[in-house]
């Protein structure tokens, strides 16, 4: 497979700095030849830059670094676009703000290629605040209702060409939302699977329904991978952590049902602070997961896992 790793240092989205260093630590940590040992072919085209910005003010007073985070945003998504037409692009974030460019680019392409877009959203937090109801004003907390087309950012946020439906979103490790979050989430179709779902079903049940969605749609499947979606202790290297995270072998089966499902195009990984780190453990583990969803494997199976 050809392979496009795109560095995305955005740290302003978050309440700590530190992502900004996310893309180096996950190049240092050795995810090019992890990719290029599974014998893909791999481009790095290095880090994204934004243009100059002006600040923006916006009468949620708590929001912070909107022009900054828009200028982001801007170039994410016409990378995302660029990148997605003949290869599939891994994004090295910085926060999950970035999501908001990738995903919408990525939206674009799927119309042009007559393909529904889905997303799975591997994270503690559902990312689905708007301008109006984030309360810390860290927009990395806002990427979903962004690309789902909520209401809310008109006018501020790029327009979007083409949202994503929520019905096509299925998060997953669900466990700290917001009230006002929360309450929209009721009236959105987006599939919510919070960790109680994965101690009563187990990942591989809820992955593998939306999986045959995704099929059954002919969909392509953008992967946005949350660093705090796994359990702090494995992964220290996060800004956000909540306890009671995907262990390591979740993580990892997740990782390799995606990979034997054949469905994935898109990836981001974000939310790596490598400041926070434990000598390069939690950028490490990122390595490996990713190897894993590229085709890693301890035995060949006879059968596909499904
Ligand atoms: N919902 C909270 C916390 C949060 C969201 N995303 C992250 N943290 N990483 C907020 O600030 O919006
Ligand atoms: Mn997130
Ligand atoms: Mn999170």
């Amino acid at each position: 497979m050809d392979c496009t790793l795109i560095g995305a240092p955005l740290q302003i989205g978050a309440g700590q700095l530190g992502c900004e260093m996310g893309p180096s630590a996950l190049r240092i940590a050795g995810l090019r030849s992890a990719l290029e040992d599974l014998g893909h072919r791999v481009s790095d085209v290095g880090n994204l830059s934004s243009r100059a910005f002006d600040e923006i003010e916006h009468p949620n007073s708590a929001v912070h670094h909107l022009g900054e985070t828009v200028a982001w945003i801007e170039a994410i998504s016409a990378s995302a676009y660029e990148h997605s037409q003949h290869s599939m692009p891994i994004f090295l974030g910085g926060d999950h703000a970035i999501s908001a460019g990738t995903v919408a680019g990525l939206a674009k392409r799927a119309a042009d290629k007559n393909r529904p877009l889905f997303v799975l959203w591997l994270d503690a937090h559902t990312d689905f605040h708007t301008l109006e109801t984030t309360a810390s004003g860290n927009l990395h907390g806002t990427p979903v209702a962004y690309y789902t087309g909520r209401a809310g950012f008109e006018g501020y946020f790029p327009p979007l060409s083409n949202a994503v439906p929520s019905e096509n979103v299925c998060m997953i490790g669900i466990r700290s939302v917001d009230p006002a979050e929360l309450k929209a989430l009721s009236v959105s179709a987006v599939t919510v699977h919070d960790m109680r779902a994965i101690d009563e079903h187990g990942v591989a049940v809820l992955l593998r329904e939306f999986l045959e969605k995704v099929r059954a749609a002919d969909g392509l499947l953008h992967v946005s991978f949350d660093v705090d979606f796994l359990e702090p202790e494995i992964a220290p290297a996060v800004g956000t952590t909540v306890p009671g995270g995907a262990t390591f072998r979740e993580a990892h089966l997740i990782m390799e049902m995606l990979h034997d499902s054949g469905l994935v195009s898109s990836l981001d990984v974000v939310e790596l602070n490598p400041f926070l780190d434990e000598r390069g453990k939690t950028a490490k583990l990122l390595v490996d997961l990713v190897s894993s969803l590229m085709g890693k494997r301890v035995m060949d199976r006879p059968t596909l896992a499904g």
